[in-house]
């Protein structure tokens, strides 16, 4: 090969592999982590079409991922998973929409399918100690 050849394939395979660390950077999962209290933060997430969403639970306590198929229209319904302390879940969204979810030990949803705090000792205790906050969040999947 040239030296004129050479140094285009070796320019060609620069592009090639700045290409592809730039649309992996894209495709990144994005992060929902349960710290080391009864909320999963951040609260509101947006992702692209094929994007993953991890839940990290970095509590000591267990938690839940469980999808509000009521406004679900991100796909995944059904979603009901156990995340014990330490552990994680992911989803690949693949169609635009919203992917409410909630903790069904530190929220619940009432009769019109809104998240509510499940009594005094559930949910996000505020710094005068009462639980009115539902452990909740939501993905917005964009195509
Ligand atoms: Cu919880």
């Amino acid at each position: 090969m040239s030296t004129l050849r050479s140094r285009l394939a070796l320019a060609m395979l620069v592009l090639l592999i700045v290409a592809g660390v730039s649309s992996s950077a894209l495709a990144a999962a994005k992060q929902i982590m349960v710290p080391g209290e009864d909320r999963f933060t951040p609260f509101a997430v947006t992702v692209h079409v094929g994007q993953k969403v991890t839940w990290v639970n970095n509590d000591t306590d267990a938690h839940y991922v469980v999808s509000n198929d009521a406004f679900n229209t991100a796909g995944h319904k059904g979603v009901n998973h156990f995340l014990t302390p330490g552990s994680s879940y992911s989803l690949k969204f693949t169609k635009p929409g919203v992917f409410p979810f909630y903790c069904s030990f530190h929220s619940s949803l009432d009769g019109s399918n809104q998240p509510k705090a499940p009594g005094p000792f559930g949910g996000i205790q505020d710094p005068d100690g009462n639980y009115g906050t539902p452990m909740n969040g939501v993905v917005t999947v964009i195509p």
